[in-house]
């Protein structure tokens, strides 16, 4: 039987290869070039552009780490904004707290939704929950026409600033989501890796936009073996609560949710950042 490799290149020198035994889909949508696939080690998986979105095999730590860390620190946040994310695994883990009573998802391209729905039903799964409104159009636009201090939290789950996802990595858009947030809100958005230097640009860029905008700006990692390094953030802005000092873990704990990569104790240690990734973050 012949071998088929997904190989993605991580930098111009590196690639990463995933054995492959199907190529389930492939489509340009309007927006971008869509691949699923399926494999032994990661199960199903799709890329867009020739990037690893999602695959069934460490999605849960991306999932996870997106949504329990703000929602740990502000136990009463009650409407929600996820942008991007069309697979639906932030969703899901909103989802599950009962304490949530609107979530809005802004993904510019239905095609990733419904593709989802089709062959990766452990992430879209929960798309239907009634507090969910799914919006497909532009967020960079959506930010901008929403009214001021509307949400608790807004979830930046989007792709690396190319093609559509660029936009959600400009100061205009972290100003409207400024603005959208409430007086208690918290925004988590995509911070990129510090390993490699062209993703490492694109963290102190981000990072540097989001200190001069918001009181409260952290970043905080996880392990996410299938994007580049493996090493990956994401960054925690506020206006009033700080992740460390004011989370009420005993409570979040209380809850009962069972959680295969966060706990309470990566919520602290996540935010420990090693020296060379501290100093970039205070070069930005
Ligand atoms: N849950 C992890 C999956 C993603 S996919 C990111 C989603 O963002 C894609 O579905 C894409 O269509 C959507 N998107 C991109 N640009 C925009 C935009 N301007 N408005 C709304 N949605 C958008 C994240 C993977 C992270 C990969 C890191 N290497």
């Amino acid at each position: 039987m012949l071998d088929l490799w997904y190989t993605e290149n991580h930098t111009d020198n590196v690639r990463f290869s995933i054995k492959t035994n199907k190529h389930i889909h492939s489509e340009q949508s309007d927006f971008q070039q869509i691949d699923f696939f399926e494999s032994d080690e990661f199960g199903t998986f799709f890329t867009l552009d020739g990037l690893m979105m999602v695959n069934e095999k460490d999605e849960f730590v991306y999932h996870d780490m997106i949504t329990h860390v703000a929602m740990a620190t502000n136990p009463n946040i009650k409407k929600v904004l996820v942008i991007g994310g069309g697979d639906g695994g932030t969703v899901r883990e909103l989802t599950r707290y009962a304490s949530i009573e609107q979530i809005d998802m802004v993904e510019i391209d239905e095609r990733v939704v419904r593709l989802s729905q089709e062959y990766l039903p452990i992430t879209a799964g929960k798309l239907e929950d009634p507090r969910v409104t799914l919006l497909f159009e532009d967020g960079l636009a959506y930010v901008k026409n929403k009214e001021d201090g509307y949400y608790d939290l807004i979830l930046v789950d989007s792709t690396d600033p190319i093609g559509p996802g660029e936009g959600l990595f400009s100061h205009d858009f972290y100003n409207n989501c400024f603005r959208v947030l409430t007086d208690d809100g918290i925004l988590i958005n995509q911070h990129e890796s510090p390993y490699y230097p062209s993703y490492a640009h694109e963290m102190k860029r981000a990072h540097s936009k989001i200190k001069g905008l918001f009181p409260i700006t952290r970043v905080y990692q996880f392990h996410m073996p299938t994007y580049p390094s493996g090493h990956w953030l994401f960054g925690f802005a506020s206006k009033k609560f700080d992740p460390l000092k004011d989370a009420d873990l005993e409570a979040w704990n209380k809850l009962g949710l069972k959680t295969k990569y966060y706990n309470t104790d990566i919520h602290t240690g996540a935010f420990a950042l090693p020296t060379f990734v501290k100093e970039m973050l205070n070069d930005a």
